[in-house]
């Protein structure tokens, strides 16, 4: 052997033998370094479950990069509430528009740019109108989004207006929107962006090919706010197509498929979790088991009466042998508070329904003990700043700007 990698008369051999100009040391050292590879840039869910997804080769997919969303696992909220439980949180507020409606309108409006479309339309509490906003400008089609005068959060309408969205509102709220939107759609070109466009929910259905991808296999609960009920609805579709061997009777709650699902199996799980929507109480529809009217909750997201996947989320909860309650506004908040505090994790007030309606089913075991819980966090708490600093109890300190001032801020106010 020769003395060391390096040595001369080594180097002529290896030289020789591989046909390789080596001319000194530090191209032998660069040449016998381990190749570093990098996965590929993320380019979307449709890219990454175009086998999933009604998806031709040469559609023009309009993405910005959605989905593959963390899953965090909450360390101090599951040690306090103990009965050792595993709980995560789907972050979904860290989509491209902050929420989880990037998901289906990635989806809907690359369907809507194939089919021909100019452009597109919905009512909405706020998410869906800046998703819908954002993918148009994206796609250069244009956005017509009713929202609910004076009842939605601060950065949605600003999303909305600053992706170039033609904004209505109106003097009603969501569901007088959705009607009108209905109507409208039956006399003018646009296409419907809103969930009862079913490649919405083809879309979010990947939220939960990610999760059983992250934990291996179905979480034993799946916890969502509800307020359509499309979210509920497609997270269900994902887990059983994931579960599914064969594409036969794989789930009733699919508009898409009509029978045999060309999207099942492959993915080597059978289990499902059981499906829990939490409503606010203020609007509940699912709980009183009926539509109502004149919903009112500060979760302004899911300020919903006459959801629009009613029949398929009834499906979804009780084919998982799942469950809809309701919390307060005063539950969410402290939910909300909860999570932003103890795990650094800020989510608009909708999302944490989820949270707070599995902390308490946790708590009365109606939820078991060492479960692992799944609950989705459908938006980002910056959407909605107004209500998270009225809520923010701790006072913002006002002291002179010289050094004696701060230093006595932060002694008196040491933990
Ligand atoms: C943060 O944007 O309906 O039960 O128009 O924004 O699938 O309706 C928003 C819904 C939960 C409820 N969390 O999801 C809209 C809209 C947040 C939301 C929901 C919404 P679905």
């Amino acid at each position: 052997m020769p003395e060391g990698l390096f040595a001369p008369l080594f180097q002529e051999q290896l030289k020789t033998h591989l046909q390789l100009p080596v001319t000194n040391h530090q191209s032998l050292i660069t040449s016998h370094r381990p190749t570093m590879s990098f996965p590929r840039r993320y380019t979307g869910l449709i890219e990454k479950y175009r086998d999933r997804l009604p998806i031709h080769d040469d559609t023009r997919v309009i993405s910005l990069g959605e989905g593959n969303t963390p899953l965090v696992r909450l360390n101090n909220i599951a040690r306090d509430v103990g009965h050792d439980v595993d709980i995560y949180v789907k972050y979904e507020g860290l989509n491209p528009t902050a929420s989880f409606k990037d998901r289906g309108m990635t989806m809907a409006v690359t369907k809507a740019v194939e089919d021909g479309s100019q452009a597109i339309i919905c009512a909405s509490t706020g998410n869906t109108s800046a998703s819908a906003a954002a993918y148009a400008g994206r796609a250069g089609i244009t956005a017509y989004v009713l929202i609910p005068e004076g009842k939605i959060a601060m950065g949605k309408l600003a999303q909305a207006m600053m992706h170039g969205a033609v904004v209505i509102q109106i003097e009603g709220n969501f569901d007088v929107g959705m009607k009108l939107v209905k109507e409208v759609a039956e006399h003018a070109p646009v296409t419907i962006v809103n969930s009862i466009n079913p490649y919405r929910l083809q879309g979010q259905k990947t939220a939960a090919f990610e999760i059983v991808e992250a934990l291996g296999r179905a979480p034993d609960y799946h916890c969502l706010p509800v307020g359509n009920a499309g979210n509920i609805t497609a997270h269900w579709i994902g887990y059983c197509e994931y579960a599914s061997a064969s594409g036969d009777h794989v789930t009733g709650a699919c508009a898409f498929c009509k029978g045999h699902c060309a999207y099942a199996g492959g993915a080597g799980v059978g289990n499902r979790p059981r499906m829990v929507g939490f409503q606010a109480a203020g609007a509940a529809p699912f709980v009183r088991g009926e539509m109502i009217d004149h919903p009112e909750t500060v979760a302004t997201a899911i300020r919903i009466g006459h959801p629009q996947s009613w029949d398929y989320a009834w499906m979804a909860v009780e084919e998982s042998g799942g469950w809809f309650d309701k919390c307060t506004d005063e539950e969410i908040l402290a939910a909300q508070k909860l999570l932003a505090e103890r795990e650094g994790i800020f989510c608009e007030p909708a999302s944490a329904a989820s949270l707070a309606g599995a902390l308490r089913d946790v708590r009365s075991g109606k939820i078991s003990a060492s479960s692992s819980i799944v609950c989705t966090l459908t938006g980002h708490g910056l959407k909605d700043p107004d209500t998270a600093i009225k809520q923010s109890t701790a006072p913002v300190l006002k002291v002179d700007a010289e050094l004696e001032a701060v230093r006595r801020a932060i002694l008196d106010n040491m933990a």
